[in-house]
């Protein structure tokens, strides 16, 4: 099996070691790593965020370990060659339409949460993110109006086979878990929104078993924090899904707890934490390096078939966090490496 590694900026780098090690831990024997740069590592190396030698290794590999993109040493660059451009590209040129970013509160992390720890407790959804579509590809520009005012724009949008694919995702994972699904929209006042209502409505039937409800996106925020046990999966857009899942990282403790997969139809896939590229902490050994070795376990258990060793890493993940370490997100002095250290040390 072939894992492309692109660790990206910040402390993109520091977080993909720990977890290769990880996964060499757990499965070395039958895997095999190839490196590449992306985001503004690739701009610097290759002039462009997703250099065409790391997207055709992205083509090769079995699956995608990755780290974060962002560098506000880019932040004048045209859009087409900032950092950010590398993981749409990917998503985009691979058809990484399913991005699932499971949340859960690890009990000894009930302090870390920014809930009251009664509530938090609850916490343990997955949020499946549509990735190839909404504001984020539509057509966008800047153009004068006829009053001589500068005018951004991003145009949202949505077609019926794109709902319909990422709402089976959520049926899907709904069903395999506790039976409930939370379409979030802003159906009042989005047209794109109304659509997305009309199609997931229609696929209930298909999932008669899945408990569907249908959720104001503005609502879900408040309700997230309000009462978070009550969603198993939810189900949203793009740009919805993006702010939802950073919301919900806090809820759990941190954002550097969240893993996430996005998958095409066959089940390849691209494993990043959520989290960015904290460019603040880069280089000082003090990120936390869990969320990208959940992610690597997320790897084994949808790409690479090996759900036993996605299983020990988890068991070790919560080991380490239950033998009293953390790093400076959740509120101790764990380094990164060390962190990586007492994960494989629990396998
Ligand atoms: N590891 C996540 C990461 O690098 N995030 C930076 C970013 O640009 N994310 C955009 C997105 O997830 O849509």
């Amino acid at each position: 099996m072939l894992i492309a590694l692109m660790p990206g900026d910040g402390i993109g780098p520091e977080v993909v070691a720990e977890a290769r090690q990880v996964l060499e831990a757990v499965a070395g024997a039958g895997l095999r790593f190839e490196e590449a740069p992306v985001g503004a590592a690739g701009y610097r190396a290759e002039g462009h965020p997703l250099p065409p030698a790391t997207l055709d290794l992205a083509r090769r590999a079995d699956a995608i370990l990755f780290g974060a993109v962002g560098d506000p040493a880019c932040d004048g660059l045209e859009r087409a060659l900032r950092p950010e451009q590398a993981i749409l590209g990917l998503r985009k040129h691979l058809e990484l339409f399913a991005n699932l970013r499971p949340a859960k509160l690890y009990p000894e992390l009930a302090a870390a949460s920014a809930l009251r720890p009664d509530i938090a407790a609850a916490i343990d959804l997955v949020i499946v993110r549509e990735t190839n579509g909404d504001v984020y590809f539509g057509e966008k520009g800047l153009r004068t109006t006829p009053a001589g005012r500068r005018q951004g724009y991003d145009v949202m949008s949505y077609d019926e086979d794109e709902v319909t694919r990422i709402a089976r995702v959520g049926f899907e994972t709904a069903r395999a878990r506790r039976g409930r699904l939370c379409s979030v929209d802003k159906a009042n006042v989005l047209e794109t929104s109304q659509l997305w209502r009309d199609v997931v409505s229609a696929l209930a039937a298909d999932y008669p078993d899945v408990a569907l409800s249908h959720m104001y996106v503005d609502n879900a925020a408040m309700q997230l924090v309000r009462d978070p046990g009550q969603f198993d999966v939810i189900v949203t857009g793009n740009l919805f899904g993006d702010i939802l899942s950073d919301q919900a990282s806090m809820c759990a403790g941190s954002i550097g707890m969240l893993p996430s997969a996005t998958l095409d139809r066959a089940g390849k896939g691209l494993y990043e934490p959520i989290h960015g590229s904290a460019p603040d902490i880069a280089g000082q050994d003090k990120a936390n390096p869990l969320a990208t070795i959940l992610s690597a376990a997320m790897m084994l258990r949808y790409s690479l078939g090996d759900p036993a060793s996605a299983d020990r890493i988890e068991r070790a993940v919560a080991a380490a966090l239950a033998a009293g370490h953390r790093t400076a997100d959740l509120g101790g002095a764990t380094g990164t490496r060390a962190m990586g250290e007492a994960v494989r040390a629990a396998l």
